[in-house]
C-alpha cells in the first residue's frame, strides 16, 4: 500500500511538472521569441532564427537521448560492464564529419540572409541618422524630401516619468517622441547611421533593422516598409545616463499621405526662413 502511494505521488508530480512546462512553452509564443517584423527582411530573420533554434532542438534530442538512454539500460545496478575501449578511428571520423556537415548546412542560409541584409545598393532614398546624447537627428539627403532635417526626442509626459501618472494608462510609456521620422511604404530606403558623441544604436525590430552610430564613421543599413503604420524601437547601445530615454518612432505612409507630409515640411520650412528674413 505505500509503496502505491508512493508511486502516486511520484506519478502527479511528474505530471505537475509536465503542466507547468507546456504552460511555459505556451507562454514562450507571446514573451520570450523574437517578434516576426513586418518586412520582407526581419521575415527572412525570423524564418532563420527558427530554422537554427530547430537544428538546435533535433542535435538535443539525439544527444540528450542517447544519454539518458544510456543512463537508464546500461546502468551498472542492472549488472552492466562498461566499454573499456581507449582509441576509436571511426567514431572520432565519425563525430567530427557530422558536425562539419551540421555547420555547413547552418552557414549557408545564414550567408544568404546576411548578404541580403547588407545589400544596400539601389536605394529610392537615403536618411542620415545621427544620435545625440539623448535624442536622434534625421537628415533627407536626396529626392523630393531633399534638405527636410529635425531632432526627435522623447516626449512622454514628465508626470508619467516621475510616476504621478499611471503608467499602465500608456502602452507607449517612453517610447514617444516630439517628431518621428516619417518614411514612405515600398520603397528601399538607406540609412547613413553616425554619432555625434559616443556610440549609440539605431534599432527597430519590426523592421530587423540595428546597427551602432559610431562617431567619425557611417554605417549602412536599409529597410522596404510593406505596410502603413507606427514602428517603435530604441537605442540599443548604452550610451549614457539618459540611454534609456532616446526612443524611436517611425511613422510609414503610403504615397499620397507621404506627400502630403512632405508640402507640409517645406511650407513649415519657407515660413522658417521668411521669419529669418524678417
Ligand atoms: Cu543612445
Amino acid at each position: 500500500m505505500k509503496k502505491l502511494i508512493g508511486r502516486l505521488v511520484q506519478l502527479s508530480v511528474l505530471v505537475l511538472a509536465a503542466l507547468l512546462l507546456t504552460t511555459q512553452f505556451a507562454a514562450a509564443e507571446y514573451g520570450l521569441n523574437m517578434p516576426k517584423g513586418v518586412t520582407q527582411i526581419s521575415n527572412e530573420v525570423y524564418g532563420l532564427h527558427m530554422l537554427i533554434f530547430w537544428i538546435c532542438v533535433a542535435i538535443a534530442v539525439v544527444v540528450y537521448g542517447a544519454m539518458f538512454w544510456s543512463m537508464m539500460f546500461h546502468r551498472k545496478s542492472r549488472g552492466f560492464k562498461a566499454a573499456t575501449f581507449h582509441h576509436s578511428t571511426l567514431v572520432e571520423i565519425v563525430w567530427t564529419v557530422i558536425p562539419f556537415i551540421i555547420l555547413i548546412a547552418m552557414a549557408i542560409p545564414a550567408a544568404k540572409t546576411l548578404i541580403a541584409i547588407e545589400s544596400t545598393g539601389s536605394s529610392d532614398m537615403t536618411i542620415k541618422i545621427t544620435g545625440y546624447q539623448w535624442k536622434w537627428r534625421y537628415e533627407y539627403l536626396d529626392g523630393d524630401a531633399a534638405g527636410v532635417s529635425f531632432f526627435s526626442s522623447l516626449s512622454t509626459p514628465l508626470e508619467q516619468i516621475n510616476g504621478d501618472a499611471d503608467r499602465n494608462q500608456n502602452p507607449n510609456y517612453l517610447l514617444e517622441v516630439d517628431n518621428a521620422l516619417v518614411l514612405p511604404t515600398g520603397k528601399k530606403i538607406r540609412f547613413l547611421l553616425t554619432s555625434s558623441d559616443v556610440i549609440h544604436a539605431w534599432w527597430i525590430p519590426d523592421f530587423a533593422v540595428k546597427k551602432d552610430a559610431v562617431p567619425g564613421f557611417i554605417n549602412e543599413m536599409w529597410t522596404v516598409i510593406d505596410e502603413p503604420g507606427v514602428y517603435r524601437g530604441q537605442c540599443a547601445e548604452l550610451c549614457g545616463k539618459d540611454h534609456g530615454f532616446m526612443p524611436i518612432v517611425v511613422i510609414a505612409k503610403d504615397e499620397p499621405e507621404y506627400t502630403a507630409w512632405l508640402n507640409q515640411q517645406s511650407d513649415a520650412a519657407i515660413q522658417q526662413a521668411k521669419v529669418e528674413l524678417d
